[in-house]
Formats: structure tokens, sequence, C-alpha cells
């Protein structure tokens, strides 16, 4: 296969930007908001790369008329959009990656399903993918792909590039492997995976739960965070993925953003305390568990709905899929009863928002909250909270923070709670309601000093120096027998699943 002209190329499911047809017919790029673009755009922009992606319009050629459709220059960054047919969106997109993937490895919060044309979709999607890359990475560069929906790519993009440095990080958990194991396709994806040099994940656990599952269903051995397989060194450890942290600082700084906090303070009643609540509406977040503390407390007469207010804002997600539907109907029926029960005239205890905001607002909304409120039941990171965060630079604020989250392990001046227990949710609330203002000072520079250290620009650079390490020079260093308590570990895994001991022989 022939090189192309990119030293450096980014692969992700969506490209960073929406395509925008105007009622005359013309159209242009606008930038798309989500974690992973949020997280990226410094960092491309730095980089003077490519970035293969899918551009969110379907093609009924699915991709007959080539792996890619016209590449363009937007904002610095060559784009090279990969085309998909309304089938394969169906069932590679929210098929396998959202019906499939994103709940298996989000603890089974929802059933997965498993169909075997979805799988099908995602081998060819993922090809797809691996062809167009192939074609835009020059030789010997570093591709770094993105995150679950292309889980198969590095293999896929080795096998016909064997000369480049290739990364993956995955966005969102990586599951124990006893919930992993349902998936009947585990091996295909273990194998894909391991065509990475490096394996990044949101938290050490994610990584640990990955080399079991080699372990378990591939039979290999690993040894501090790194195994060999094919006569190539394979590296899986944890790169906490942040924010832009100094840009959301700058910006909550501006008296634009200062004069829109005194607004929203006084559209929101003050001097009423400010809860406030910031999710994609996803199962996942654990809106469902936040609004049931916050209406048991206003039942309980333990919150006055004339003190305070919650400010839900939820951004429309995956409204295609039925359960995302219905999370938003149950969403809404409990925000209406809440109102109902406890509001007023022009004074609603809950205010619910279904719309995205722009990011002057985002800055504004969490330099008003008071209390900012993140219960997801299983999350990779959740950048919101590092927002939060970086938006105070008043030291004032209590950031209640689930510890299911990846933000957890780095966050650890917030008030960490287990959001399947109403009871602690509920004092927590109460808690940090009620803080003092040296306490909120004293957490709030910690949890500052963590985020404004560690950013995203930080993350991206300690990923790559970390890949160039690993592949420099050339040969792969070969990884001693499992040692110790490793091989204990092994053996027991071996012991105990006597289907991956099966597969070991494959
Ligand atoms: P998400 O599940 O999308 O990301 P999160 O990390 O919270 O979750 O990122 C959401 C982003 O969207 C934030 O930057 C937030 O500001 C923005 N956003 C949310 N609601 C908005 C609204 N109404 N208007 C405008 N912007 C809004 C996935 C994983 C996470 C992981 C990220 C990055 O699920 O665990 O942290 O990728 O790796």
């Amino acid at each position: 296969m022939r090189a192309g002209e990119y030293d450096f190329v980014v692969v992700a499911n969506r490209l960073p930007v929406d395509r925008v047809v105007a009622p005359d017919g013309s159209v242009s790029w606008r930038t798309s908001p989500g974690g992973l673009v949020t997280a990226m755009e410094p960092v491309m922009r730095a980089a003077d790369g490519a970035w293969v992606g899918w551009s969110g319009d379907t093609d009924e050629t699915g991709g007959e008329g080539g792996d890619t459709a016209a590449p363009f220059d937007e904002g610095g960054v060559h784009l090279v959009p990969v085309p998909l047919s309304s089938a394969e969106v169906e069932e590679y997109y929210e098929g396998f990656s959202n019906g499939t993937l994103w709940p298996l490895y989000h603890d089974v919060i929802a059933a997965p399903e498993f169909h075997r044309d979805w799988w099908d979709a995602y081998v060819a999607v993922n090809r797809r993918f691996a062809q167009a890359t192939a074609a835009q990475a020059a030789e010997g560069a570093t591709v770094w792909v993105q995150d679950y929906q292309l889980q198969l790519v590095p293999a896929m993009l080795r096998e016909r590039r064997p000369d480049l440095r290739i990364g993956f990080f995955n966005h969102i958990p990586f599951p124990p492997y006893e919930l992993f194991a349902q998936l009947p396709w585990r091996g295909q994806v273990l194998d894909g995976l391991l065509g990475a040099d490096l394996v990044g994940f949101q938290r050490m656990s994610d990584a640990n739960n990955f080399l079991r599952a080699c372990r378990r269903a591939r039979g290999l051995a690993s040894r501090r965070q790194e195994l060999v397989t094919g006569g190539r060194r394979v590296r899986a450890t944890a790169f906490p993925i942040s924010i832009d942290s100094g840009s959301f600082d700058a910006l909550a700084r501006t008296e634009r953003t200062e004069g829109r906090v005194a607004e929203v303070r006084f559209e929101l009643g003050a001097p009423r305390k400010v809860l406030l609540g910031v999710d994609r509406l996803d199962y996942t977040k654990g809106i469902t568990h936040r609004l049931k503390a916050y209406g048991e407390l206003l039942a309980d007469g333990a919150v006055d709905p004339e003190d305070t207010v919650l400010v839900q804002v939820a951004t429309p997600s995956r409204e295609r899929v039925a359960s995302y539907r219905a999370l938003r109907d149950e969403i809404e029926l409990t925000v209406g009863r809440i109102n109902g029960d406890h509001g007023t005239i022009g004074r609603p205890a809950v205010q619910y928002l279904h719309h995205s905001q722009p990011r002057e607002e985002m800055a504004a909304l969490y330099r008003a909250a008071d209390v900012m409120l993140v219960t997801a039941l299983r999350d990779g990171m959740n950048l919101v909270a590092k927002e939060y965060v970086a938006s105070r630079h008043d030291e004032r604020g209590v950031l209640v923070l689930s510890e299911f989250t990846g933000a957890a392990d780095e966050l650890t001046q917030a008030l960490l709670v287990n959001p399947h227990d109403i009871n602690r949710l509920k004092e927590l609330i109460l808690q940090a309601l009620a803080m003092g203002e040296k306490e909120q000072a004293r957490r709030m520079r910690a949890l500052r000093r963590r985020v404004l250290e560690h950013d995203v620009t930080r993350w991206a650079s300690e990923f790559l120096r970390s890949l160039e390490q690993l592949t420099d020079g050339g040969s792969p260093v070969a990884v001693e027998p499992a040692a110790g308590a490793e091989r204990t570990a092994l053996a027991a895994d071996r012991a105990a699943d006597a289907v991956g001991a099966a597969e070991l022989v494959r």
C-alpha cells in the first residue's frame, strides 16, 4: 500500500465538525460539541495533522465510491471524511457501538444486545476506517486511534502498514472480565486492540481489566503493564484525559462572563442557592438518581424551594435509540412532578434545559452554581467535573462527585459519593449547601491545582511521548515469563476459565 503524506493522523468515529447546509444549498462546517472534540481540539491545532472520521451524514453508496469522500481543510486541520450508509449508521453506530459496547462497557447498567449483523457492520466499517487511514499516513507516521467504536482499527491498520506507530485511547471504561466475557466476539476485539503499540485508558483499573482479559481470553502473560504478542511489545496503562483548563479559567474570568453570572443568578431568584447538573442525556450519567435525591429533600422539607433551585442541563443525545427516548420521557416526567409539587409561579424547583449551550454560557452557569452535582453511575472520566473546577477561580463552590467516574481518582477533594446510595447522596447535598467559605476554598484550591496542572495538552503529550519511547529503536523487548504474584494470578485465571483455556490453543 502506498504511504500518504501526514506524519500524525487522528482516527475517530466523528470528524470534529458538523456539515451545515444553508437554505441556498451552500455547505459549511461548524465545530461540533462533545467530550472527545473538546479534548482533542487544541492538540490537533498544534500538531498540523490529519483527522479521519465520519462526517455525521449518510451516504447511500456506503463507501462503494471509495473509502473516503473528498478531504478538505478546516481550522488548520486536514479532514478526511469516511462515508457511512444509513444501514451502517444503524448497525455499526447505533447498534454495535451504542447498543452493544456502550452498555457492556458501562457495567451493564442497561442490557447490551448482541446481534451478528451489527457485528458484521462493525467489522466492515472498522476496515473502511483502517483503509482510509493507511492512505493518509506517511511512512513511519504516528496514528492515534480513538475510542470504542474503532477497536479493530489498530490490528487492521498494522496488517496494511507495519511501518506505523499506533496508539489507541479508550475514552470509556473497560469492563471487568466477568462482564467483557459476555461479548461473543471478545477474542476478536482484544486482537484488534493488540494491534496498537500503546493502549491507553482513563483509569489504571480499566488498563488492568484489559490486561486480565488478554490473559484470560488470549492466554498472554503480562508484566508491569506490558505484554508481548506476535513478537511485539504492547503497553496498556492509564492516561487520564483532561480539558483545556487554562482557556476555561480565562473564559470564566472575562468581564462578559462575570456579567452573565450576575444575570443568571438574578434570573434564578438570587439569593437562592443554585445546584447544577450538566450532562449528555444518557442513562450512565445518573440524572434520575440526582432528581430522586433532590425531590426527596424537597418532600422531606430539608430543602426549601424558596431558597434553592436545581438547574439541570441535559444535552440531547442518541435520540434515534428507543431507550434514550424512554429515558428522556422519564426525566421530563420526574422534573414535571417535582415542579408540580414544589414549584410556584415563575419559580420552578428544577430549571430544566434540553439543549446545547455555548461555552460562554456553560462557564457562566458553572460560576453561578453553589453546588455541582456529578452523579454518574459509570463514566470513563467526566469532563464536566473538571470544567466546573477550572471555572472557579473565586475558589468557591462545592463539587459532589460520583466515585464511579474516572475523575474521582484525581479529584479526591470533592465530596465523593456512591450515587446508588440515595440517603448518602441527600446527606452530601445538604453538607455541600451548608459548607462554609473557608472549607470550600480549601477544597477548591486543591482541585484547581490538579486540573490546571494536568490539562488536555499534557494528556496528549504524555500519551504521545510514551508511544514514542515504546517504539523507539524498533526491536521489541522480550517480556520475561510472568513472575511471582503475576504467575499465580495467571494460573488462577486459567484454572477458573475453561473457555479461556480452550481459546488458548487457537
Ligand atoms: P461524554 O460522555 O460526552 O464523554 P463528558 O466527559 O462529561 O461526557 O463530556 C461532555 C462534554 O460536553 C463536556 O465538555 C461538556 O461541557 C459538554 N456539554 C455537555 N452538555 C452540554 C450542553 N448542554 N451544552 C454544551 N456543551 C455541553 C466521553 C466519556 C467521558 C469522557 C469523555 C472524554 O463518556 O467519560 O470524559 O468522553 O474522554
